[in-house]
């Protein structure tokens, strides 16, 4: 079998730091250790030799908002790859009323043209038996065991507490992992509606109608409607402190919570919303919208402590044009920012050449926490004989400016244009394919294949303390009075 060894690199894992070759055989590591020799040598001399980036959070071809989001799976994974990604997890989104499995079948369709592995998390965007039943068969059958809840899309996705609790509760009988999108939707309408209607329609109104508090308030919620389900929470795009501070004080109280903010909130604030131009705002409306500095530091400051676990980018890249829908009402805006080529350079720039965090920290946050939260790991996430050959060869001499000219994604602007990047990689290889060769791109199309991820035999037992202690018994009474005296 044909192999190939990266040479004279320092591997750097979630725990370790050592010089050493790794050796590629079938699409998987089979050898790690000095003087390694092989039939392709790839030479990483000065380069760190990392687990591939995962991103858990994308949206590639996405019905929304009255468009589809730009970038597909075959853009999206080469935009993915060209960055030191080569797993993403998509989010397979029935319309309300739509069967889980049809909407599989959809993204079964979509992801053919994936140039790196993938997985999917399902959305619950509508409750019924119907639901309550095929969410067997898709976490049995469909190898997926995550199911996102949108807590806003007022009247489009949104799911009630009354629905959120029994998906909850579904979850934690099929060893799954329920996900939420915390903002509270009823508030944000209002919002919405009042901000109209004082003739405030631009982008920056959206950030208005969205502020942290709306975040704070529906994250607790679904980290208390979680508890009293019996069941992990893993809270999506993470952007404010008072998210963070539910996050925490549900962890320090013993419960499994995960936090994921996003390389777009962790590096661009609020200001871009008060920028002259309509376009330039529009273009970075999302939800949740960028925060100002003292939320940034708190989502650096919970990586740094790990009471937040993971960097995604919920890349859903709408062109300019998608974008104008909402010009003269900023609801109508397509709510969505792109990232999944930019993730990694640039938390490896805002994170670790800062020092804000180490080399270990950030292969953690970008790849093996997440895939030990979703499951997947050693598979994915890991420099380990036996696991993929998922590898990203790092240059931390490597440097660019960040343009839209020069990016993989198919829209015609960048939300991070013009940052100044210090770190790339060398070489990417998914499962074993070199598809960045010293910074030339050669994806494969349809090389990616479905990851499938098992359920998850810990959910039901964590519990919090708090649990335990409020659990309903009936109470052993004698001498019951007799009723109406
Ligand atoms: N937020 C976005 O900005 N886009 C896609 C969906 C979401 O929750
Ligand atoms: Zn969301
Ligand atoms: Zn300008
Ligand atoms: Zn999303």
């Amino acid at each position: 079998m044909a192999s190939t060894v990266i040479k004279g690199g320092t591997v750097v894992t979630a725990d370790l730091t050592y010089a050493a070759d790794v050796k590629v055989e079938g699409g998987v590591i089979t050898e790690i250790g000095p003087n390694l020799t092989g039939d392709t040598l790839l030479d990483a001399t000065g380069c760190y030799v990392m687990p591939g980036g995962i991103d858990p959070h994308t949206h590639l071809e996405m019905p929304f908002m009255g468009t589809y989001s730009t970038d597909d799976f075959e853009s999206g994974t080469r935009a993915a790859l060209s960055g030191g990604t080569t797993m993403v997890v998509d989010f397979a989104l029935p319309s309300p009323g739509q069967s889980l499995l049809e909407a599989i079948q959809m993204w079964d369709n979509k992801s053919t043209r994936a140039n790196c592995d993938y997985s999917f998390h399902m959305a619950i965007t509508w409750w019924g038996e119907q639901v309550f039943n095929e969410m067997e068969t898709v976490v049995r059958d469909k190898g997926i065991n995550t199911f996102k809840h949108f807590m806003a899309y007022k009247g489009a996705l949104m799911v009630d507490d009354d629905e959120m609790y029994s998906s909850f509760k579904r979850c934690a009988e099929l060893g799954a992992l329920p996900l939420v999108h915390a903002e509270n939707g009823d508030v944000v309408a209002q919002l919405q509606a009042q901000l109209l209607a004082e003739g405030n329609n631009g982008p920056e109104a959206h950030a208005y109608s969205r502020p942290a508090k709306v975040e704070g308030e529906a994250t607790n919620r679904a980290i208390m409607i979680a508890d009293m389900a019996g069941v992990p929470l893993y809270v999506v795009h993470t952007s404010s402190e008072q998210a963070h501070e539910a996050i925490r004080r549900a962890r320090q109280n013993g419960m499994r919570v995960y936090g994921e903010p996003l390389i777009q909130h962790l590096t661009l604030d609020d200001s871009e919303y008060g920028h002259h131009d309509w376009d330039h705002a529009a273009r970075r409306v999302m939800s949740p919208p960028f925060r100002n500095k003292k939320h940034q530091d708190s989502l650096w400051h919970g990586l740094a402590a790990g009471s937040l676990q993971v960097v995604a980018t919920d890349h859903c890249a709408f062109t300019t044009e998608q974008k104008r829908y909402g010009v003269g009402d900023f609801t109508k805006i397509p709510n969505g920012t792109g990232g999944l080529e930019d993730r990694m350079p640039m938390l490896w720039t805002y994170g670790v050449v800062t020092g804000r965090l180490t080399m270990n920290e950030f292969v953690a946050v970008t790849s093996t926490n997440i895939a030990k939260i979703l499951n997947v790991y050693p598979k994915k996430g890991a420099i380990l004989v036996g696991a993929d050959a998922d590898i990203v060869v790092w240059d931390p001499k490597l440097e660019k400016t960040i343009t839209a000219e020069s990016q993989q994604s198919a829209i015609d602007y960048n939300v991070f244009e013009g940052k100044e990047i210090k770190g790339l990689p060398r070489f990417t290889l998914t499962r074993g394919l070199v598809s960045v060769e010293d910074g030339e791109i050669k994806t494969r199309e349809g090389h990616g294949e479905f990851v499938a991820r098992e359920p998850f035999h810990a959910v039901n037992k964590a519990l919090s303390k708090w649990k335990e202690v409020t659990a309903p018994r009936k109470v052993q009474r004698t001498g019951i009075p007799a009723s109406g005296v």
